[in-house]
């Protein structure tokens, strides 16, 4: 079976558990810690030299870091990577987009929140200029949202569960979403999906 090292209450390893529930594939779950050392051991960082989760390890004893890297994996051959060649790019697309614009200023606004340890030395000047780089990334979101259902036409892909993990959980981190109608419907649709989970809890 299929293993992952996931943080419970983190949106990075969030991405995985929901696409692997949409899709009813199983994971050996192993619950791992970004606060408590142990992405920093030296077993840890010989399966994943960046020390980050999550972690996906392959029955083969291979490993697969980066949660778009495992999406894109687990998505293989679903309806949630499309086939053609074009789609399949814009959807990448939208996953470095996440990693670039969205995930570093509404994941790190929601971290400071979430977080108390993380706040410390922020000053607010830095603290408003993630929230202004976070609205610009919903921002392009809601564009979007307006010509298309999903972020890459009808249905959803990858691209929608890389961007729902943060933008779902945004608010926590101080981004208002009643100024974005269109991603608000967008994250109902999300959860109406069959075999959508809500994000496990906990740090
Ligand atoms: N680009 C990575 C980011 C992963 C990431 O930053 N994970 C955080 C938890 S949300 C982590 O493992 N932090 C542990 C650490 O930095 O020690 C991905 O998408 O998987």
């Amino acid at each position: 079976m299929l293993r992952l090292y996931a943080m419970p209450g983190s949106g990075n390893s969030y991405k995985v558990q929901l696409l692997a529930n949409l899709l009813k594939i199983e994971l050996e779950q192993i619950n791992m810690s970004a606060l408590d050392g142990s992405t920093r051991t030296a077993d840890y960082l010989e399966k994943n030299p960046t020390g980050k989760l999550p972690l996906l390890e392959l029955e083969d004893g291979r490993f697969l870091p980066e949660s778009g890297a495992i999406l894109a994996y687990l998505a293989e051959g679903s309806e949630f990577l499309p086939e053609d060649r074009f789609q399949r790019a814009r959807c990448l697309g939208w996953m470095f987009f996440e990693q670039y614009s969205h995930e570093p200023a509404i994941a790190t606004s929601r971290s400071i929140a979430v977080y108390p340890e993380r706040a410390v030395g922020v000053s607010a000047s830095a603290k408003q200029q993630l929230l202004d780089k976070g609205h610009a990334a919903l921002a392009v979101m809601e564009t979007q949202l307006q010509q298309s259902t999903y972020l890459v036409g009808d249905s959803p892909t990858i691209a929608e569960i890389a961007l729902y993990a943060y933008t779902h959980d945004c608010e926590t981190g101080g981004f208002a979403l009643t100024a974005y109608p269109q991603i608000c419907a967008w994250l109902k649709r999300i959860e109406g999906l069959v075999n959508y989970m809500k994000m496990p809890q906990g740090h």
